[in-house]
């Protein structure tokens, strides 16, 4: 062990190699049981742009990664107390929270076992002491890049997700969602013989606020509506915007009563709302599965269309069932 730092200036002798340059920026947590060693490996990391944070024992490590962000996470295997840097490993594996923390173990360079045991706890890669500088950096920064790679990518399927699945003004869901996630539950609902509804809601007269207060005031009318309707439904009460004016609500496990109560209050709240200081109000159309024989989305919405007209006729702001 008294050789290490020998055998490492002789590599280094060995290595024609020049500086060469990282971006990199952060911190780095590295737990390590000898001080001497992470003195020195903060020195390196500090050439690199990497603040670090050392802890001496798993429980010292656990606690730090309460209280901060790191971009990288470097274990020693052996440590004191019988402790081992491959638990260490398995805990941070089994926390979601460090799922996407890469983790750089670092290993003597004769334990085999010990590097491939670090490996399969989901350790991203090792090195072998003595650390040889460019070598660290080099594993450091594909590390860290092909994390930000994952994050980039992930934020991105994020962003594209809620594009196709949100409707751009309003932020509820789009047609083709609904439409999609209603087949679904349509299909669980006569399997189960389980209750579910479906309200129309179609905002009265809105040419007319258009006409009379502009396309612009009209937009934020039926963002202000959508918002209404979202307060009042649960996160599986799903809401979507369908057309122009019109959403559909989506209630599984809702009975046809419920239903109907349910939109007799989107419905009155939808009167009392005077968004834009504007009278508005709504009509709902409600239907629910038959409880005896299979029914598809299709057909059930196409009632609910109807239910809606009725209503439409019958003089608006109304619920007809
Ligand atoms: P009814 O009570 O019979 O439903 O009357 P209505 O005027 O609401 O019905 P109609 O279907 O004739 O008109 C709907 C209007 O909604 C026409 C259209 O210009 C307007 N519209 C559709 N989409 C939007 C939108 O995104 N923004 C705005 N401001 N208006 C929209
Ligand atoms: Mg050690
Ligand atoms: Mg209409
Ligand atoms: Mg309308
Ligand atoms: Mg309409």
């Amino acid at each position: 062990k008294d050789d290490l730092p020998r055998l490492e200036e002789s590599l280094h002798a060995l290595i024609p190699l020049g500086p060469f340059r990282y971006n990199i920026s952060g911190k780095a947590l590295y737990l390590e049981d000898s001080l001497t060693v992470a003195k020195a490996t903060d020195a390196k990391l500090k050439r690199l742009g990497l603040q670090m944070d050392h802890a001496f024992s798993i429980q010292q490590a656990l606690q730090l990664l309460d209280n901060h962000m790191y971009e990288l996470i470097m274990t020693d295997i052996v440590l004191q107390d019988n402790e081992t840097g491959i638990e260490f490993i398995q805990q941070l594996r089994a926390d979601h929270r460090f799922a996407q923390t890469p983790i750089l173990a670092v290993t003597s360079l004769e334990s085999v076992n010990r590097r491939i045991q670090a490996l399969q706890s989901g350790a991203n890669d090792y090195i072998s002491k003595p650390v040889l500088d460019e070598e660290l950096f080099a594993r450091i920064n594909n590390l860290i890049s092909a994390t930000r790679l994952v994050e980039q990518l992930t934020r991105e399927r994020q962003r594209l997700l809620e594009l196709a699945t949100k409707d751009h003004l309003t932020g509820l869901y789009n047609r083709h969602f609904l439409t999609e996630l209603a087949k679904r539950r349509f299909v669980d609902a006569n399997r189960q013989r389980s209750a579910l509804a479906t309200l129309v809601l179609d905002v009265d007269h809105f040419k007319q606020i258009n006409d009379q207060y502009g396309h612009q005031t009209g937009d934020r009318v039926l963002k202000r509506i959508a918002s209404a309707l979202q307060a009042q439904c649960s996160e599986d009460e799903y809401i979507a915007r369908f057309g122009g004016e019109e959403f559909v609500v989506l209630l599984t496990g809702c009975t046809l009563n419920a239903a109907s109560e349910k939109a007799r209050q989107l419905c009155k709240t939808l009167q009392q709302l005077q968004p834009e200081g504007i009278s508005t109000s709504v009509s709902i159309g409600v239907t629910c599965l038959s409880a005896t024989q299979d029914e598809y989305f299709d057909e059930v919405f196409a009632r609910a269309d109807k239910a809606l007209y009725q209503a439409k006729q019958q003089g608006r702001n109304q619920v007809v069932t």
